[in-house]
């Protein structure tokens, strides 16, 4: 009960996002925030991750599947859609391309599901399920981790996507791949103070290799298994200001629920 009560109650309803971007600072908070000099990907290095992208062709976010319906996203990249809107937008998988093509996956989005305590002023909660129209069976779900799975700080951890490869770029029109470590809590508190909620947030920087704008939604790997979704940052390569992450073990009981009420 309670379950279809966050799940219907909350979807994206509220407004509808502007895309555009009013300032550098907001630009790296909205969600068509690069993988900053990150080296192209290979085929099958991440099968679960796919590019939202709008009918007029632009990247508007990443996201990874986790069902056969079902796409794992930051929920300020869908917040405020309802299914008229959502419908402009494609999940395109199993592609290197951004712009899909021969072998790729392509699947609209019929609905979404937005963690019910977001809110567009709020950074925490920063998590959504994309519904898709049709299942995806051909590509295993992305792994995520158990809510007990630790706190990850001084990891390397490995992200993917399509984003602008500088702070202002284009985007990329092939799948970038880059490391980074998740930093300390203290380290990501003493740059960004109340904004970082380590309970459910995480921040991880490299020199020259971080997520930028198109980026959000996408996902941070530790060893094969997502335990991040790009969210925000103030900067896309300076490591003194670390890019911010949902922690998902924060979020797999949520996001379990979301799925077994969400079935298709
Ligand atoms: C949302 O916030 C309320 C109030 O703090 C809390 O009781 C609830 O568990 C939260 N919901 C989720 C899904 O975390
Ligand atoms: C996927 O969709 C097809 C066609 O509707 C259906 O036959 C199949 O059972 C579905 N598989 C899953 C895992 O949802
Ligand atoms: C940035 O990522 C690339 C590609 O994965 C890697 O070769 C490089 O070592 C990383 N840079 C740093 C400073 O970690
Ligand atoms: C397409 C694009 O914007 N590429 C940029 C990626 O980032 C590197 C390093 O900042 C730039 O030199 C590229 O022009």
């Amino acid at each position: 009960m309670l379950f279809n009560l966050w799940t219907v109650g909350l979807f994206c309803l509220v407004g509808f996002v502007s895309t555009k971007i009013a300032d550098s600072t907001e630009a790296n908070l909205q969600p068509n925030i690069n993988i900053t000099r990150g080296t192209p990907a290979l085929p099958g290095d991440f099968p679960a991750l796919g590019a939202m992208r709008a009918s007029t062709g632009s990247l508007r976010c990443t996201g990874t599947l986790i069902g056969p319906y079902h796409v794992l996203t930051a929920a300020a990249c869908v917040f405020g859609m309802n299914s008229d809107a959502l419908s402009l937008f494609t999940m395109v998988f199993k592609s290197l391309r951004v712009t899909g093509g021969v072998g790729s996956i392509s699947r609209g989005v019929r609905k979404c599901i937005v963690h019910p305590n977001y809110s567009i002023t709020n950074r925490k909660f920063n998590v959504a399920v994309m519904l898709l129209t049709k299942n995806v069976t051909e590509i295993p779900f992305t792994k995520l981790p158990t809510a007990s799975s630790g706190s990850y700080e001084n990891v390397m951890a490995v992200l993917a996507g399509w984003g602008t490869t500088a702070q202002g770029g284009s985007i990329s029109p092939v799948m970038l791949k880059a490391n980074v470590k998740i930093l300390t809590n203290a380290f990501v508190t003493a740059q960004y103070g109340d904004s970082f909620v380590p309970k459910v947030m995480m921040g991880a920087a490299a020199p020259d290799n971080n997520t930028c704008q198109g980026d959000m939604g996408g996902p941070l790997y530790v060893k094969g298994v997502q335990v991040g979704i790009t969210n925000w940052g103030l900067s896309c390569t300076d490591p003194a200001k670390p890019r911010i992450y949902a922690r998902l073990t924060s979020y797999v009981d949520w996001i379990k629920r979301t799925l077994i009420n969400n079935p298709k």
